[in-house]
């Protein structure tokens, strides 16, 4: 095969632009699904951006949606993609007991779209193609940890139920019509590009607008909530590993050790050495109707037929966002000086 060529959805999201970079790294020419929006969304891709004109680019954007499946077959049959990552998603938990109904839609139903595009693709075509779907750990649950591959599944949010859906859609996929599709079962992993409204991202961005005096106090909901946080930027080279064995399978992606909110909290202001208790006060307009308390992912599998790992720890992963937000705070605070405001994003209760 001369030239391999990749379909993304969701390419606009965190992994989306961490994945990007890898496969054009690995000489992929890159399809992504982007959708239209009253403001820029490719931010996180801007730098990878190539003009339309260039001839021989590996960078193709294309307008789409997961709740459109006409388009998904229109832009398969360009792409004539050999691997799929459909990491599309509707992926925020608490946002998802608010907009039930279009969080399946996404989740669930994108992921029957993309996987019926797909199948039809190959059949029309003749070439094979291999997809990832983007799970989830939410899909474990209230199941006590260590989670792996055999723990089985209890969402407790409908982004959850959602995920648990797009994942047996793929098994099905595979046992009845030989789709090499992995799924892969991701715990939470952050970055210095994760929303600024899931909490990781909330508490670093709030820290570096603490340290430039451009804000005093910061609401959290559940403390005690337990997780195993991982760096996007290693989670992504797992995905594209599974897309390259010899048969396809299921992956816990993770790395193995859970922290709570509230030690979250404490590294990110230790980090600038600042006492959190004087900042942060709970508000319950965070909490979730029914929450995830602990996850921990068992990464056995992964390790022996991936040879993958996490190679960003916890202190490491807290550091390098709060690095980024203090920087991205200090520009801040030199545009309100000139005049100008820079968003903070967010609606209240998420
Ligand atoms: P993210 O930053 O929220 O990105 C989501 C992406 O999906 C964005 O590009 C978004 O486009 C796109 N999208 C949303 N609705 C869509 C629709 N209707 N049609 C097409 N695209 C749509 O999420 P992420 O953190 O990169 O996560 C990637 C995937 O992994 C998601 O499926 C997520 O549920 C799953 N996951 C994430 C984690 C994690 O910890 N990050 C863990 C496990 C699983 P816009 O930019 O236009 O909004
Ligand atoms: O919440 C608690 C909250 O929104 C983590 C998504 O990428 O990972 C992510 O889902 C924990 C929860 O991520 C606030 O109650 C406290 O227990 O950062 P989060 P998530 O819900 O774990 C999974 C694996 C995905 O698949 C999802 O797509 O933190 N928490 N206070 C808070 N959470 C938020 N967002 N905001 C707070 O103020």
């Amino acid at each position: 095969m001369d030239q391999k060529r990749a379909l993304v959805t969701g390419i606009t999201g965190q992994d989306g632009s961490y994945l990007l970079e890898l496969l054009l790294s690995q000489g992929y020419e890159v399809h992504g699904i982007i959708r239209r929006s009253s403001v820029f969304t490719t931010d996180r891709i801007d730098h990878l951006y190539e003009d339309p004109h260039e001839v021989g680019r590996k960078v193709i954007l294309h307008y789409g949606d997961l709740t459109d499946s006409a388009v998904l077959r229109r832009v398969i049959d360009r792409a004539q993609p050999h691997e799929v990552y459909n990491l599309g998603a509707q992926s925020h938990v608490k946002v998802s007991f608010e907009e039930p109904e279009y969080t399946a839609d996404v989740v669930a139903m994108g992921a029957l779209r993309m996987l019926q595009a797909v199948l039809d693709y190959r059949e029309k075509s003749g070439q094979d193609v291999r997809v990832y779907q983007a799970g989830s750990s939410e899909m474990f649950g209230s199941s006590p940890p260590p989670q792996g591959a055999d723990t089985p599944f209890h969402p407790r949010s409908p982004y959850g139920v959602s995920k648990v859906a797009a994942h047996w859609y793929g098994v099905n996929a595979r046992e009845a019509y030989g789709l090499f599709l992995c799924n892969g079962i991701l715990f939470n992993h952050e970055s210095p590009r994760r929303g600024e409204t899931f909490v990781t991202r909330k508490i670093t961005r709030a820290v570096g607008r603490i340290v430039e005096g451009l804000q005093t106090k910061l609401f959290l909901g559940n403390l005690e909530a337990k997780r195993d946080w991982g760096f996007a930027g290693d989670y992504v080279k797992a995905m594209q590993l599974m897309l390259q064995q010899d048969e396809p399978g299921d992956y816990v992606v993770a790395t193995g050790t859970c922290h709570s909110v509230r030690d979250f909290v404490e590294e990110a202001f230790g980090c600038v050495d600042l006492e959190w208790e004087k900042y942060v006060e709970v508000d319950p307009g965070y909490f979730r109707p029914s929450e995830v308390h602990v996850l921990q992912g068992d990464t056995t599998l992964c390790w022996e037929r991936l040879g993958w790992k996490a190679e960003v720890d916890f202190p490491n992963l807290v550091r390098m966002m709060v690095d980024y937000d203090v920087t991205l705070a200090r520009q801040e605070g030199i545009m309100r000086t000139a005049g100008h405001h820079m968003a903070v994003r967010g609606a209240a209760s998420i």
